[in-house]
């Protein structure tokens, strides 16, 4: 067999785990509903317009059908967030697929003490933000930001990994033959690597009396389906996360060859809010350094992206 015929062997072998994977986990409830208002939320898109759609936050693996227990992945979500913010800014219509739990654009900007706890208190609300009637003024220019881009905004939670996925690829196929090039998909949800098939898992909570065995399958790679099958003419940004700075160049570089998709945010945990590195498809390698956090990082990775799918959709 030729290298080509080894790499296509096993690509296929992925894409059949990929769809394995949509056989085994059901659709989020009202997944055709929420589809339908993705739909129209991308069909407002100016004719000049782009839109991105933004994964953000980590996603939950159950381990029992009535679920108790669970395996969790690390993001809060603050990545995701900013770079909304940054996005909009830009002018592009926003698609956030958010953990149900993490960190929400202009929300993480207004600090918890000046937020609206009670149900049914006086408060002043913009889209997600409620703030106590009486600190407004404090946060006010947070408050007029959110305001001016909630028309852009659509924001979608997710707790389990199997909704991540149903609404990635859902949306993803809606952004292809809506927009085409025009949309962006910028994955920096953090992907659990394993799961639990629904077949290894108990339908009641698991005792504490009897130690349990817990049978962890891979994760399929949906970055093959989504730049090659779902989104073929969507420019396609994926997050590498390593904890081993000699690895993660390599790795990036890797990803790209094997997804062939457009671009990889390549990060280390411990300094992801002061480095990163963008390998494009070309080989190209662009460091972004924010030494001081006078700024977001997310603001210089967004400048670095805006232009680059500009470049992508005149070539397209
Ligand atoms: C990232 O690498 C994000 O930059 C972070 C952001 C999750 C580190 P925070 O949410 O952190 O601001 O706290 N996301 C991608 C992680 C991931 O699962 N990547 C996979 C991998 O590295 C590829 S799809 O293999």
């Amino acid at each position: 067999m030729t290298d080509t015929q080894n790499a296509n062997a096993s690509d296929q072998e992925d894409y059949r785990h990929c769809e394995e994977y949509f056989n085994d986990v059901s659709a989020p409830l009202a997944f055709d509903e929420t589809i339908s208002n993705v739909q129209l939320f991308i069909g407002k898109c100016a004719p000049n317009q782009r839109t991105v759609l933004i994964t953000s936050g980590a996603t939950m693996v159950p381990i029992e059908q009535n679920t108790v227990n669970y395996i969790d992945n690390f993001s809060t979500g603050a990545r995701g967030a900013a770079s909304a913010e940054y996005f909009l800014e830009n002018g592009y219509q926003v698609i956030f697929l958010h953990r149900n739990t993490s960190i929400k654009p202009y929300e993480r900007l207004i600090p918890s003490a000046l937020k609206v706890l009670e149900v049914g208190s006086a408060a002043c609300c913009f889209s997600t933000v409620k703030v106590k009637a009486d600190q407004f003024v404090k946060v006010r220019g947070v408050l007029e930001q959110a305001a001016k881009y909630t028309p852009s905004l659509f924001l979608l939670p997710y707790e389990s990994l199997g909704e991540y996925m149903w609404f990635l690829r859902g949306i993803s196929i809606e952004l292809q033959q809506i927009l085409g090039s025009r949309a962006m998909i910028y994955s920096a949800g953090a992907v659990a690597d394993f799961y639990v098939l629904q077949r290894d898992m108990p339908e009641h909570k698991l005792h504490s009396d009897v130690e349990p065995t817990i049978k962890l399958s891979l994760t399929p790679k949906m970055l093959l389906p989504l730049s090659n099958k779902w989104a073929p003419d969507c420019y396609v940004v994926s997050f590498k996360l390593e904890t081993d700075p000699s690895i993660l160049i390599d790795r990036a570089k890797k990803a790209l060859m094997t997804y062939h998709h457009n671009m990889v945010v390549a990060n280390i945990l411990a300094t992801r809010r002061k480095t990163v590195t963008l390998v494009e498809s070309t080989g190209k390698v662009i460091q972004i350094d924010n030494p001081n956090q006078a700024n977001d990082i997310e603001l210089l990775i967004v400048k670095v992206l805006e232009e680059r799918h500009g470049e992508y959709i005149k070539r397209s």
